[in-house]
């Protein structure tokens, strides 16, 4: 398993409806999420600058890459689109994150 941190950005005034979307999440992403090989996700929120910092777990063999072409990916993302900074096609702008300190 791999840690895997990155970085989203959320509009300005959004956080409340971002967090009943996640709350309501569909169960075919939840589904189409874990079938990736992916466990233990979760997003915190800067409330001082929207930045969204996103941790979770995935198997060495994860199938996150093909993530962008699936489509139920692609029509959550494009029903999160209102409440991120995305790319033009939709999907959230997502940098990843540099390990600096671990404790184990
Ligand atoms: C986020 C964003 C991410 C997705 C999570 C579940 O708002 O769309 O790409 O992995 O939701």
């Amino acid at each position: 398993m791999q840690k895997y941190a990155f970085r989203m950005m959320l509009k300005p005034g959004m956080a409340q409806e971002y967090r009943r979307r996640h709350d309501a999440i569909w169960p075919e992403l939840a589904e189409l999420l874990r079938a990736a090989g992916i466990r233990d996700y979760s997003i915190h929120l800067d409330p001082e600058t929207d930045a969204l910092f996103a941790v979770l777990w995935r198997r060495d063999d994860h199938g996150m890459d093909d993530l962008p072409g699936h489509p139920v990916m692609r029509r959550w993302w494009a029903h999160m689109a209102d409440l991120m900074q995305t790319h033009p096609d939709g999907q959230p702008v997502a940098v990843p994150l540099i390990p600096m300190f671990h404790l184990p």
